[in-house]
């Protein structure tokens, strides 16, 4: 003979016609005893329906949002053996602070024996050692869980646990965020689907998921999608953020001089139709510095064994556009004075801002140029932009009072930021690149401009 008991939803205080939002277990399945069989969720806390009694679940007798109070019959299952009468061992779950606890003894199963059907007499045994009802399993309710945990039935936590998943790394999509098995599913494929980080020397890098924070709990929010370039530049920009280790040496040039020129040659630069800014004498005593420090002007091979040291000067800027930040590539700035740089990067940077650049643009350079001196700051820290081994970052040329041995002198002082591979690139030689850059654009005669 074997018995087949009804589980009904158990005594579960002030609430009624709640929603069932979880079915976990389908007609067939074996289960445990006090394995949950479905989640309730009020307005102020959810809770799960275990089976009293391992055996095989004969019948649903509720479907997915149905509405269900103290009483309801939940389900049928035909259990292993001769049922003693036990306590269903409802979980019920952390109400809102806010509401009281809901905790109250829950209700009998109801034993039907095949071929006759025998009501027992509800029973509400207070728990004791003996008690085979679980004890109230919290779980994390809608409301902002203290410790963070992620918001997730006892049953999925326990599943993602046989998984080995971190429920913390889950998306929910159930309402209010709530973890579900098809959540922890869908986490597990896109885990072994995904293709290790590019990280050059293998490295995987493991991290915890951002918070997942509902701002529009904290006042008014809109959402505005990022554009396809800083999608994709977003990606790249992480990737040489967290596999390139970064430094980033600081120093200043006295562009005094440097600026005295550039005034005096301004108008016959925009008579030919284009802007003389200090950017291209940067780019002069780049090359400069690329020349007389060629690890800088190298990249690491894919083995990373090896330097690749190239023998050409292709320089790229970082152009800021409406769409987002974009690098073209200046060629062979080796072989141009200084009003051809100085049109090629108006053309260049025109025909960023137009949306208008061929991926050939952006490609082959040796070394990057951010300036952010018409703007403005002091120091920044560029992302190297692989697979380039370092980036000059420039901030806004300021008067300022330098000694000169004998007294304050007021000079142009112009900010730079060389961030660098330090797996190529030692510190010391970071400093030297640096001061060499600086002592080139100090002396605008010896420039070769
Ligand atoms: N100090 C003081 N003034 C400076 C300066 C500096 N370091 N650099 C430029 N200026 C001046 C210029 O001389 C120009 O002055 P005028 O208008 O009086 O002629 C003004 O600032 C504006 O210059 P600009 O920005 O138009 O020209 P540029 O050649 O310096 O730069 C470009 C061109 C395309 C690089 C720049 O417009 C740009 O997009 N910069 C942003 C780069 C960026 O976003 N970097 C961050 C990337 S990493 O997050």
């Amino acid at each position: 003979m074997t018995d087949q008991v009804v589980i009904r939803v158990p005594d579960i205080g002030d609430f009624s016609e709640i929603p069932v939002i979880e079915i976990l277990v389908a007609v067939g399945d074996s289960v445990e005893a006090e394995q949950s069989l479905v989640t309730l969720e009020s307005d102020k806390a959810t809770m799960e329906v275990p089976a009293p009694v391992a055996g095989v679940v004969r019948e649903l007798r509720v479907a997915l949002d149905d509405k269900v109070s103290e009483g309801d019959a939940v389900a049928v299952i035909e259990a292993d053996g001769l049922v003693e009468p036990v306590t269903p061992a409802a979980q019920p779950v952390q109400p809102e602070p806010s509401s009281p606890a809901v905790t109250k003894p829950p209700a009998s199963p109801e034993r039907v024996v095949t071929g006759q059907t025998e009501k027992k007499p509800a029973t509400i045994p207070a728990p004791s050692a003996g008690d085979r009802s679980s004890p109230p399993v919290p779980m994390d309710s809608k409301a902002t869980s203290p410790s963070g945990a992620p918001y997730a039935s006892p049953a999925i936590r326990r599943y993602a646990r046989e998984l080995g998943v971190d429920l913390a790394r889950v998306t929910g999509s159930a309402r209010g965020g709530r973890i579900i098995r098809e959540d922890v599913n869908r986490y597990i494929k896109s885990v072994l689907s995904a293709t290790p980080a590019p990280a050059a020397g293998g490295l995987v890098f493991d991290l915890p998921a951002a918070p997942k924070v509902n701002f529009s709990r904290y006042g008014d929010t809109e959402q505005q999608p990022l554009s396809r370039i800083q999608k994709i530049s977003g990606s790249y920009l992480h990737r040489n953020w967290v596999s390139i280790p970064h430094v980033t040496q600081n120093d200043q040039a006295d562009i005094t001089d440097m600026e005295a020129y550039r005034k005096a040659n301004s108008e016959r630069a925009r008579e030919l139709g284009f802007k003389l800014t200090p950017l291209v004498f940067l780019i002069k005593a780049s090359v400069a510095a690329l020349k007389k420090y060629p690890t800088f002007n190298a990249s690491l091979d894919q083995s990373g064994d090896n330097l690749v040291l190239k023998k050409y000067f292709h320089i790229g800027i970082a152009v800021d556009t409406p769409q987002g930040l974009v690098v073209p590539v200046i060629r062979d700035c080796d072989q141009k004075d200084i009003l051809q740089l100085a049109g090629e990067l108006g053309e260049i940077s025109q025909k960023a801002r137009d949306g208008k650049l061929t991926p050939t643009d952006m490609q082959g350079g040796c070394f990057s140029i951010s300036s952010l001196g018409g703007i403005g700051g002091t120091s920044f820290t560029p992302i190297i932009n692989a697979p380039e081994v370092a980036i000059l970052g420039v901030s806004r040329s300021k008067l300022s009072p330098i000694w000169d041995g004998e007294s304050f002198q007021p000079r142009m002082m112009l900010p730079l930021s060389l961030s660098y591979d330090h797996r190529v690139i030692d510190g010391a030689n970071a400093a030297r690149f640096a001061r060499f850059l600086a002592l080139r654009l100090e002396d605008v005669q010896g420039m070769n401009l």
